[in-house]
């Protein structure tokens, strides 16, 4: 198909390990993408919907060991073990590729080896990269043509140029125990095994846009991160686009698709799409922060999504949507938890076992239908709100970058750091409870610097540093807000409304950016000074906007304590920025507790 030698023989190296029965390149035409998934639905590996109902939608569902990203089996693997880093794994690069290498040998015997040629951003940006993708799964296939540029366009793109990812999947067959998600930065390369579930698989989107990127970004000066982009226009057409990031299920596609109260809606406040979870940022000759979102999908939560959380996300999967792990009715039908309607009479859960409403486990509780990490995949394009910025090769400007985790308890609703500086020591110890997104305890609190912990591809600790350092250039750093919109009261219920609400807090950091709301001074940030968010509209008690905003120093201290046991673990390596902030925010604590004693 094309003469590029790097990539044949690459190619032919891995058909010799993994032996497929034959090779399909993937050339991004609609004709291809509907013989695949009528060969999928044919051998089972995925399921026909109601095409009525569902127009050009299809069903999969993972196997039950394979519903998250495994972080656990999930390696960087560098050379020197300290590139790595102490918050990931790691493993020597010829270990990795051997103990790999033995998984893979002969995993695709009697399957075909699909060719995926992929761009992350726009073909031709300069923020863009080229990747292919080896892998034995049409679901996989079915998902890059989704999320990625695709097909033989980036092939020609990619010319006889040997930069390009080289990522290398198969489900193999889908023993945990056999399944390795490895990450080379070094050889540009990502080598997935024994996992069939999207962050695992899709390897344009976690494993080369976050982790090979982010070590990209390092060595070039830019910036990868596991943010949404969305544009706030105001009454008089100026359009703010900012950056957020918050850690996996922790509300980025809600906030990116968020609709605008009524009273905001009124005055003419539009909120565009940009991106809903990877954010490519560099500096631009203005001196200035451009941002562009290096995917052309959405890969998102499903349950919870309804027409009053999420209406643009509702109308956006109505059809040509590939739904994973929901639940499915005997006539093709899917539904979810927290979605539109009555559950059926009876389903099969996302597990495959019958499903009825009310079943439950040996404690009592509810055994849901569709998986709490049950996701769709859907063009972004699809979307009604989406932004006219949204491929623009140059990306758009930020004006501020907005840090946030799931936190009951102490972070208020929103605050204002000091400084680039303190924004980076504010995300470098963000942290959040964990989710369906991730395996683990679940509610538990764990640090998650910049939503990043399980996405950054080098030594967390260099990975402040490049933080520190990037906004030293800059002319006009954006302002570095912080918001929570999970916290609870004592009868466990979340205080704010949250979903459409935020444009609330959103609209009061836009005015931030041009100074134009008033503050109090707190020892974390700034919060917004009373009535300085616009509250019209909704029903909130006084009490509950005081318990919202509220900072305990004396909780902030035991954060605070919290902070310096996490950064333990980076010794030498912590840059000097970061203890600096540390020393400043402690004597800003210990100052107001005396005042306040
Ligand atoms: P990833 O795709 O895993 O990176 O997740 P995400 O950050 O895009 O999270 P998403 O928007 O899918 O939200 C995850 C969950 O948080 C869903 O169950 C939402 O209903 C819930 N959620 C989102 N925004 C809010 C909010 O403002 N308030 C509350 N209480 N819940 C929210
Ligand atoms: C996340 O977990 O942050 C996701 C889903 O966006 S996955 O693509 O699986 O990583
Ligand atoms: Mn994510």
């Amino acid at each position: 198909m094309i003469s590029n030698r790097a990539l044949h023989q690459w190619i032919s190296e891995m058909e010799q390990l993994c032996r497929p029965d034959q090779i399909v390149w993937i050339d991004g035409s609609e004709e291809q993408k509907k013989e695949l998934e009528r060969e999928a639905i044919a051998t089972g590996e995925m399921i026909g919907m109601d095409q009525k109902k569902w127009p050009d939608c299809i069903y999969h569902r993972t196997a039950v060991n394979d519903v998250a990203r495994t972080e656990q089996l999930t390696y960087i693997c560098t050379s020197k073990k300290e590139d790595a880093g102490p918050t990931n794994n790691w493993m020597e690069p010829a270990e990795g590729y051997r103990r790999a290498g033995e998984y893979f040998r002969g995993a695709m015997e009697g399957r075909t080896m699909y060719v995926i040629p992929f761009s992350m951003g726009p073909p031709g940006s300069p923020f863009s990269k080229i990747g292919i993708e080896l892998t034995d799964s049409i679901y996989v296939v079915l998902n890059m043509l989704i999320m990625t540029h695709s097909g033989r366009k980036i092939l020609e793109q990619l010319g006889d140029s040997d930069d390009f990812t080289r990522g290398l999947h198969s489900k193999a067959d889908l023993d945990p125990e056999r399944r390795l998600i490895l990450h080379f930065p070094e050889d540009n390369t990502i080598w997935s095994v024994g996992s069939g579930y999207g962050g695992n698989v899709l390897l344009g989107k976690k494993c080369l846009s976050l982790r090979l990127a982010s070590w990209f970004g390092r060595n070039e000066g830019w910036l990868a991160e596991h943010m949404l982009i969305m544009g706030i226009e105001d009454p008089e057409g100026r359009v703010d686009y900012i950056a957020a990031a918050f850690p996996s299920a922790c509300g980025k596609t809600n906030l990116a698709m968020l609709v605008p109260p009524e009273h905001f809606r009124k005055q003419g406040y539009k909120v565009w799409t940009v991106g809903d979870d990877i954010a490519w940022i560099r500096a631009g000759e203005d001196g200035r922060l451009w941002a562009i979102n290096p995917e052309t999908g959405f890969f998102g939560v499903v349950p919870g999504t309804n027409s009053r959380s999420n209406p643009n996300a509702l109308a956006s999967i109505r059809r040509n949507t590939i739904f994973t792990n929901v639940l499915l009715t005997g006539n093709g039908d899917i539904w979810w938890e927290d979605g539109e309607g009555d559950p059926p009479a009876t389903g099969i859960a996302w597990d495959g076992r019958p499903w009825k409403p009310g079943l439950t486990d040996e404690a009592g509780k509810p055994i849901p239908g569709a998986h709490p990490n049950s996701r769709f995949t859907v063009p972004v394009v699809q979307c009604p709100t989406i932004s006219a910025e949204w491929d623009n090769p140059r990306g758009v400007p930020l004006s501020a970058i907005v840090l946030g985790g799931r936190r009951s308890r102490l972070a208020p609703l929103v605050y204002e750091t000091f400084s680039w500086r303190h924004g980076v020591y504010t995300g470098a110890t963000m942290a959040s409870e964990i989710t369906a997104a991730q395996y683990g305890k679940q509610g538990k609190v764990r640090r998650d610097p910049m939503a990043m912990l399980p996405f950054c591809g080098y030594n967390m600790a260099d990975y402040f540093d490049h933080w520190l350092e990037f906004g030293k250039d800059l002319e006009n750093p954006p302002k570095v807000f912080h918001v929570n919109w999970f916290k609870k009261d004592h009868a466990g219920h979340y205080i704010w409304p949250g979903f459409g609400d935020n444009l609330r807090v959103l609209n009061w950091i836009v005015k931030r950016t041009r100074e134009e709301a008033g503050t109090v001074r707190t020892p974390i940030g700034f919060v917004p000074a009373k009535g300085e968010i616009d509250l019209n509209g909704l029903e909130i008690s006084a009490e509950q906007i005081a318990e919202l905003f509220a900072v305990d120093p004396g909780d902030w201290q035991k954060e605070l304590d919290d902070h310096r046991r996490f950064f333990e673990q980076f010794g030498e390596r912590l840059p000097r920025g970061i203890a600096e902030e540390h020393r400043a925010m402690q004597e800003r604590l210990a100052l107001e507790r005396a005042g306040s004693r």
